[in-house]
Order: C-alpha cells, then structure tokens, then sequence
C-alpha cells in the first residue's frame, strides 16, 4: 500500500531543497483541530507553479501516478526539531465540513500523499501508519508516498498516519497532497 524509492533524488538536489528551509518558516504548534491539528513543526508552503526547480523534482516523483505538479496546491517543507510530532490524522479532506468545500471544487480530493525525506541524522520522526502496523524508516533522499482513497473515490481509514516524536535532532521533510484533479486556483491557498 505504501511505495518506498529509495535514492530518489541526488545529493545535489538534496542540498537545493535543504536551502528552501530558512527564517520564513512558522513555527506551528497547534492542538486546535485546524489545518496543523497536532502538530509541533515549522513549515511553509510554496507553490509550486511558481517555482521551476519544484516543478522539476515533483514531475519526476509524480510520473509514478501518470500525474505532474499541476494536480499540488502547495509543497511543503516541514522540520521537525526536537520534540516535534505530528499526531495520528489522515490527509484526505472531509467532505462533511463547509471549510472544505472551495478546495474540493478546485482539484477535488486529496488523493495522493508523497514524501521525500531529506536526513536521516536524527533519532525519532518515523513516519507509522498503525492500521497497518507500517512504520517507514527516515532515509535521506528516499521518496514514499500512498493512495488516501479507495477505488470508489472515498476516503481509505487505513492509511491514518502519524510522524513519531523526534528525541534528538531535526527532521527535514518535503511533501505535498496530490489531488484528484489539476489545481486551477494557484495564487493562494485553498
Ligand atoms: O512527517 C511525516 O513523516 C508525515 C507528514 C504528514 O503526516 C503529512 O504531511 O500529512
């Protein structure tokens, strides 16, 4: 159910995407049920239509779905320092609440998650998926990604994840959610 490559990107281009993370991060500790519901990181969001190099590395990621960086609102970068987690959660959007509505018309469901982990020089920060009883291994340059939903187009519980506490270190992450359909409303988030 979960796709592991690992070596996916170069080292070269593991040091352009590590200068990505700078002092435009926020700091996001929230435990309030939002967008970051239990979540202690810092991250940002660029999009990825203005961005060619991101383009790049996430139209040869997403070759393995047949789909190109046009179907991602945002790309992530995340870093965990120590006593970062993100608590259990799943990614697909849910159709029952009104805040998701404008994203649902605008590119549908959420229907792919891809990873692409950056270090590996910290303890903690697995990415587990206790459904299944998976717990996916930080590997610098390694890509993982899943599908979020079933056949019919609803939401797979199965594929519930977690980022396990880091205890020393940081954690470097990149992903994105890949939607059902091309994202047309590019300037500002969802
Ligand atoms: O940090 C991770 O390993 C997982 C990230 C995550 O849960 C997400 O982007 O939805």
């Amino acid at each position: 159910m979960i796709t592991e490559i690992k070596n996916f990107i170069t080292d070269e281009e593991n040091k352009i995407l590590m200068n990505y993370f700078d002092n435009d991060m926020v700091t996001t500790e929230s435990t309030d049920g939002g967008r970051y519901s239990f979540i202690i990181a810092k991250s940002k969001g660029i999009n990825p239509a203005e961005d060619k190099f991101l383009q790049e590395i996430f139209d040869r990621m997403l070759s393995n779905i047949g789909k190109t960086y046009e179907y991602i609102d945002y790309v992530f970068f995340t870093q965990y320092d120590e006593g970062g987690i993100f608590k259990l959660h799943s990614d697909f959007l849910d159709t029952s609440s009104s805040t998701n509505i404008s994203q649902l018309k605008n590119g549908g469901q959420r229907e792919y998650t891809f990873l692409l982990y950056l270090n590996d020089d910290c303890i903690g920060g697995e990415t587990n998926f206790p459904m299944i009883n998976t717990s996916i291994k930080l590997e610098k340059n390694k890509m993982v990604y899943w599908k979020n939903t079933l056949e019919d187009g609803g939401p797979n519980m199965l594929t519930k994840h977690e980022s396990k506490l880091v205890t020393k270190g940081t954690k470097f992450l990149v992903s994105a959610w890949i939607r059902q359909q091309k994202v047309y409303t590019n300037k500002t988030l969802l």
